[in-house]
């Protein structure tokens, strides 16, 4: 067979409205409207640029079962531009925007192939030849609770490389809805030999080949719990069938949290240095992107008491804001948020002569030695050996069982203590 390349995007969500940061900043919040619509255009780039044969989209190509004209109109000016260059697209809706949602009476380019609700196959030709075949299936409406992938058909007994295009959840993820559930071995059962996945947002390659499985990610991450690079796969086929992946960024906005520890500092004005610096290599690592970053303080420290009073947090955050300006590529401090403790000196506790320093010498002992442990264990042996949690419980390792007193030792002494 004919060695071909194609792309592999999916959850592009087209004009999401990043809902909770339009009130930060007017730039900012303008500039991230943008940005789905940018990766997009860097989509398209890529597989003019990287001279693919095709593009497959996995479903979410919009964030709203009712498409937005804007969305439509970039979409098919994206779309246009791959036709332009003859590289077809092939796309499957998704629980964002499955097929019942409104749209425009806005036709896509006819190299362009939307599948419907059942799985259908397509042929992909180059140069009048067929050098593969894609089978998808759109989600109907937004709650697709069967499992689709066990409606796919096995390919024709050719030699033709055979794609399966749907927007699903493996393996039950708890991150993302369990929209057309299916496993692993579902996929693998027939006879495909890529399957192009969408739905979970967070790239990952289920398997590398005989079926390859895998999920490109989203093109634009929209909060920050969509951290780190985002886009695409670059997808390489050669004469015998083998499949290689490249991962391609598209991202034009990033979203970082970087952990900024308290501990041995005793300065604030040095603890907000450490930020700016830690600040400085997230913007070089993002390679000349935009960043918004959430600064997570950790740790036990005599700063804790100083970040808990009055606005302090709220005015480093503004300063740092002020610092690192709104220029281009921009740094935006999205939040600081403080999860440090007050520093304990849990020794002295441990040595007072009160409840409090009973409790933490007995723990203390049973962290150490033999008998107290023993009975420990004797006690927790009711939950790890009941038959609700044998399925998601060990039991704790001498190690593990030493970690887990020890921080119950300090939980106790942060409660006492009143800095919880
Ligand atoms: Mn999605």
């Amino acid at each position: 067979m004919q060695p071909f390349r194609f792309v592999h995007a999916a959850d592009l969500h087209i004009d999401s409205p990043f809902k909770g940061l339009l009130k930060t900043d007017d730039a900012i919040a303008k500039r991230l409207h943008e940005a789905t619509f940018e990766a997009y255009q860097n989509l398209i780039d890529l597989c003019i640029n990287e001279h693919a044969d095709f593009l497959v989209i996995a479903g979410d190509v919009y964030d709203g079962a009712d498409r937005g004209v804007r969305a439509q109109l970039r979409f098919r000016e994206g779309l246009t531009r791959l036709s332009d260059h003859g590289i077809p697209t092939f796309v499957v809706h998704g629980n964002h925007d499955p097929l019942e949602g409104w749209s425009g009476s806005i036709r896509l380019p006819a190299l362009v192939h939307t599948f419907g609700a059942e799985p259908e196959w397509a042929d992909v030709r180059s140069n009048d030849q067929v050098i593969a075949r894609i089978q998808g299936a759109s989600y109907p409406h937004r709650e697709v609770r069967e499992n689709i992938a066990i409606t796919f058909a096995a390919p024709p007994p050719d030699d033709v490389f055979s794609i399966g295009l749907l927007h699903c959840n493996v393996g039950g993820d708890p991150a993302h809805d369990d929209y057309a559930p299916c496993t692993v071995d579902d996929l693998a059962s027939i006879p495909i030999d890529y399957w192009a996945l969408g739905h979970v947002h967070t790239r990952r390659t289920l398997r590398e080949h005989r079926p390859t499985i895998a999920y490109p990610g989203n093109t634009q991450g929209r909060h920050p719990n969509e951290p780190g690079e985002r886009g695409a796969l670059v997808v390489d086929v050669d004469g015998t069938g083998r499949v290689e992946l490249a991962f391609r960024p598209l991202d034009v906005v990033r979203w970082e949290t970087i952990e900024v520890a308290i501990e041995g500092r005793f300065d604030l004005g040095e603890l907000v240095d450490a930020v700016s610096e830690a600040l400085d290599i997230a913007r070089s690592d993002a390679g000349g992107r935009d960043l918004i970053v959430r600064v997570l303080m950790t740790g036990r420290g005599p700063l804790h008491k100083e970040l808990g009073h009055g606005e302090t947090l709220s005015e480093i955050a503004e300063e740092l804001r002020r610092s690192f300006g709104r220029g281009r590529p921009f740094v935006w401090i999205e939040r600081i948020s403080d999860e440090t403790r007050a520093e304990i000196d849990i020794d002295m506790l441990a040595g007072r002569d009160d409840f409090l320093g009973a409790i933490l010498r007995r723990a203390g002992t049973a962290r150490d030695e033999g008998d107290e442990r023993e009975e420990l264990r004797a006690a927790l042996a009711s939950v790890f050996n009941s038959r609700r949690f044998a399925d998601v419980l060990d039991a704790p390792d001498d190690e593990e069982l030493s970690r887990i007193i020890d921080e119950a030792r300090w939980e106790l002494a942060s409660l006492f203590e009143g800095d919880a």
